[in-house]
């Protein structure tokens, strides 16, 4: 039996969003997001579900963070619901909603919890929607003043920030693939707002350093690991192509301050272009001091005319998947590591993202997940071979720290390490919540 080890420095810490948990979606003066609008458009999200009640975690302050205190992370990761703060989107501040998040906050500080805070982890306003959105650049404007505030408001208390979660997600999920709001599907419309999630992100990034706010900033991208099949050059090639456009699509534009010229072309060839005003790349490319990277999945993939946007087809029948159809290939997360210290350098990595949907509800008051912990092992086990080979690895933490509403899918995929049912909204510890509870104690685990 072989016992991985972690530094005693090594941070652990559990990650949620506003959206996805809170609820109370019409409470304290929050104004309406884009998800609240998107989610009640027939057919668009599965069972019609929406977060109106969600984990109802807007309530529940106490006994989640006694549920984060008992599994001994010493890191939160959340995200702050813009609606709450500007139920405008860009104006009048709402008092309310701040205080909610400065109690929240302080009781974080209180029970040892260090709070990494996402500013925008995809509840955009629908006032800011109903002016385009992140199709309009006007919107940069307001996200620049709404995390002024934040970084104002919260400086001393929240010590590391995250500008934007999954730029990919945002843009070419929300825009091309049009499976998450606003649900739209062209190429280049995503391509101007991935341009416009990356000045927005710039542009906070220097306004916090404009203020001298103490503590680290950066953002996270999702990434994958797609590797070819086989060495011939087309497998390659189009194994770079998809790579680039999870990956460098975001990370080439902040880390080197130029688009991954493959894309550039291929998207030519369908007639997308980015549009880039003058200073702009310079903005983007804000030296930034932490990068969290959100990890789920790995692929091998090949060439193949015709298919998807890039011409590539995957194998993924090569592999076995969690409950939401994610291929778990646990050797691709320290393979990507690794390519992106050797492509981007030593900037300190957390991970803020990393974990399995497994749907099982309590059996007599448990909930069994063994699938669940093996998961975590084998992707734990990565880090630990990613910090011995150098990579800066400062932390990680588990998505999520409990059951939530998992965007298009509703509640329908449970990534928790705490069960949530939803009628009764009883939070119920599962097994991996348990196995992750020792880990943080011993800062080591058995394989
Ligand atoms: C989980 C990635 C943020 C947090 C979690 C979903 C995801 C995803 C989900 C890619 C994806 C779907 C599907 C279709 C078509 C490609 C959340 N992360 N999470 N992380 N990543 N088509 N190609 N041509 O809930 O809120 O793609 O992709």
């Amino acid at each position: 039996m072989a016992t991985i080890t972690f530094p005693k420095d090594f941070r652990f810490g559990v990650s949620t969003a506003s959206y996805q948990i809170e609820g109370a979606y019409d409470e304290d003066g929050r104004g309406m997001s884009i998800w609240d609008t998107y989610s009640r458009i027939p057919g668009r999200v599965l069972n019609g579900d929406n977060g109106d009640t969600a984990c109802d975690s807007y309530h529940r302050m106490d006994e989640d963070i006694a549920l984060l205190k008992e599994l001994g992370v010493n890191t939160y990761r959340f995200s702050i619901a813009w609606p709450r703060i500007f139920p405008n989107g860009r104006g009048e501040v709402n008092q309310k909603g701040l205080d909610h998040y400065h109690q929240f906050v302080d009781k974080l500080i209180e029970n040892g919890i260090e709070p990494l805070c996402t500013i925008y982890h995809w509840d955009l306003p629908q006032s800011l929607q109903d002016e385009g959105g992140w199709k309009n650049r006007q919107t940069i404007e307001a996200f620049v003043e709404y995390s002024d505030l934040l970084f104002r408001e919260f400086s001393g208390k929240i010590k590391s920030w995250l500008t934007i979660n999954e730029p990919w997600c945002v843009s070419f999920l929300g825009y091309f693939v049009g499976e998450q709001a606003p649900g739209e599907k062209d190429l280049q419309t995503s391509l101007d707002v991935a341009h416009h999630l990356l000045l927005a992100h710039g542009r906070a990034v220097k306004r916090f350093k404009e203020l001298g706010i103490p503590g680290e900033i950066g953002f996270a991208p999702n990434v994958t690991w797609y590797e070819p099949f086989s060495n011939q050059p087309e497998d390659v090639e189009a194994c770079k192509r998809i790579s680039a456009w999870f990956m460098e699509w975001f990370l080439d534009p902040v880390f080197k301050g130029s688009y991954p010229q493959i894309l550039v072309d291929w998207f030519a060839k369908k007639g997308a272009k980015v549009n880039i005003q003058e200073g702009d790349m310079e903005i983007i490319s804000q030296p930034i001091d932490i990068l969290g990277i959100n990890f789920y999945t790995g692929n091998v993939s090949r060439y193949k005319e015709g298919n998807g946007t890039f011409d590539c087809e995957h194998l993924d029948g090569l592999f076995d998947k969690t409950d939401i159809g994610f291929t778990i290939y646990a050797d691709a997360f320290y393979k990507v590591l690794v390519d992106i210290k050797n492509k981007y350098g030593d900037v300190p990595v957390y991970i803020t993202e990393n974990g399995a949907t497994y749907n099982q509800d309590p059996v007599d008051g448990r909930v069994i997940d063994d699938k669940r912990i093996k998961y975590l092992k084998q992707h734990l086990t990565q880090i630990s071979r990613a910090l011995a080979s150098g990579v800066n690895l400062k932390g990680y933490c588990v998505w999520s720290l409990m059951d939530n509403y998992e965007w298009s899918y509703g509640y329908s995929m449970r990534f928790g390490l705490v069960h949530v049912d939803y009628h009764t909204l009883k939070r119920t510890k599962k097994d991996s919540y348990f196995w992750y509870k020792k880990l943080n104690q011993n800062h080591w685990f058995e394989l």
